[in-house]
């Protein structure tokens, strides 16, 4: 028996905006690189560990084209191998939600290939396996508990669990994540534990009670933090054998750095900008990649502001060069001269920041939190802005609460 694991495909993304059709690309390029590989490998089981979508509001093109490479996958393995293979799919943070979820798309009554893991009916049998489908929980640890340990009451066959969520001392967990721990797992005995969610390849882990767990990462670089090692695993059940099936990234997605540990003025930033764009365009000529590039900008200007520093020489060479598709210059970190130096606000709690507004500060908080939430699921690709029709709701929302208030007026 073969299984394919796949997680994090993340259809639609577009960020970064600016290159936003390259990044579209640059992720359907990736799944159909995958299908062809599940589909020459001819496995029984595709696992999907969640995030296939990037986010539940999509276009209908792209709905169409996930679910003709999953039937895809599906009709040319039996082709090939004559294998009614099955495609199993858990539930990601970028998929939606129970009530709006963009999996509710590819879900066909004819398409006895797909199972999709519902949030109440959690597990897949048949007469190999035994298949427990958690969809993503932002407190997993709890519904591990609630939900995945009555799942596996009774369980013949091979036993797996699928999840969209961190395990600890295997993922690198963010901080303020919620996570399981390869002793939980472990106390269920699966036989194998495939996870989505954290985007980096973890290499096979034997559990402590005998099974394996693995997570293969995204199918695309996500974001400028990532490392171009991209693919998903084929695995012999029998054995167990693992095969990792590399997908190279279609662009180079770079990271880089310009630091002063002085006061300089705009010109010294902006001259070493370049030297870092123009050692970029060689890499990507050398490798014939398209690639975008992201200049982070570190230390304290001397005079002037960060707009100070021209981006005319960068655009000239990206006018130019057909292989730099953008430069981002990143100037958070970049300090403003003594004299006009103010208090940086950003990665400092909304709360704790607007605490002289008493207990209002959480109702801005909660708002600050929606209106965020909003941009990311709905904000325009070309612009990253709201439609005034999306707009207007939390406009009347904020004035609605601010006039529920009536500042000042109670001392009076
Ligand atoms: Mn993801």
């Amino acid at each position: 028996m073969r299984f394919a694991v796949l997680a994090d495909a993340h259809i639609g993304r577009s960020i970064p905006l600016a290159v936003a059709e390259h990044r579209r690309r640059a992720f359907e390029a990736a799944f159909t690189r995958a299908v062809n590989e599940v589909v020459s490998a001819g496995v029984d089981y595709a696992f999907i560990c969640g995030d296939l979508f990037e986010r539940r509001t999509l276009r209908p093109r792209m709905v169409q084209f996930v679910h003709d490479e999953l039937y895809r996958m599906a009709r040319q393995t039996e082709e090939r191998h004559g294998k009614q293979m099955r495609i199993l799919v858990v539930r990601g943070n970028h998929d939606g939600r129970p009530q709006s979820d963009a999996l509710d798309y590819i879900k066909h009554p004819l398409a006895g290939y797909l199972h999709v893991f519902g949030d109440e009916d959690i597990v897949y049998r048949d007469e190999r396996l035994h298949v427990v489908g958690l969809n993503y929980h932002d407190q997993i640890d709890r519904a591990f508990d609630l939900k995945v340990r009555p799942a596996f009451e009774g369980a013949r066959g091979l036993k797996v669990l699928m999840l969209h969520g961190f395990v600890d001392h295997y993922n690198d967990v963010p901080p303020q994540n919620s996570y399981l721990t390869l002793d939980q797992l472990a106390s269920m005995s699966p036989d194998f534990v495939f996870t989505g969610h954290y985007h980096r390849r973890c290499m096979p882990k034997r559990l402590r009670s005998g099974g394996w767990i693995i997570t293969p990462g995204s199918l695309e670089v996500y974001d400028f933090a990532e490392a171009p090692d991209k693919g998903f695993y084929i695995v012999e059940a029998e054995g167990p054998e693992f095969r990792w099936v590399p997908l190279e990234p279609l662009h180079i997605m770079s990271q880089t750095r310009v630091e002063s540990d002085r006061p300089r003025p705009p010109s010294w930033y902006e001259d070493r900008i370049l030297g870092e764009v123009r050692a970029f365009v060689s890499r990507l000529r050398e490798s014939g990649k398209q690639g975008y590039l992201r200049v982070k900008v570190r230390g304290r200007l001397s005079e002037g502001w960060p707009s100070d520093i021209s981006m005319k020489p960068v655009e000239k060479i990206m006018a130019e060069e057909p292989l730099l598709l953008w430069v981002d210059r990143d100037t958070m970190e970049l300090d403003l001269p003594e004299s006009v130096a103010r208090p940086q606000p950003e990665n400092q709690d909304v709360a704790a920041y607007f605490s002289g507004f008493g207990a209002f500060a959480e109702e801005i908080r909660e708002m600050h939190g929606r209106v965020r939430e909003t941009l990311e699921e709905e904000a325009s690709t070309q612009t990253g802005l709201l439609t005034p029709t999306q707009r207007a709701p939390l406009v009347q929302e904020w004035v609605r609460r601010l006039e529920a208030k009536r500042f000042g007026e109670a001392e009076q």
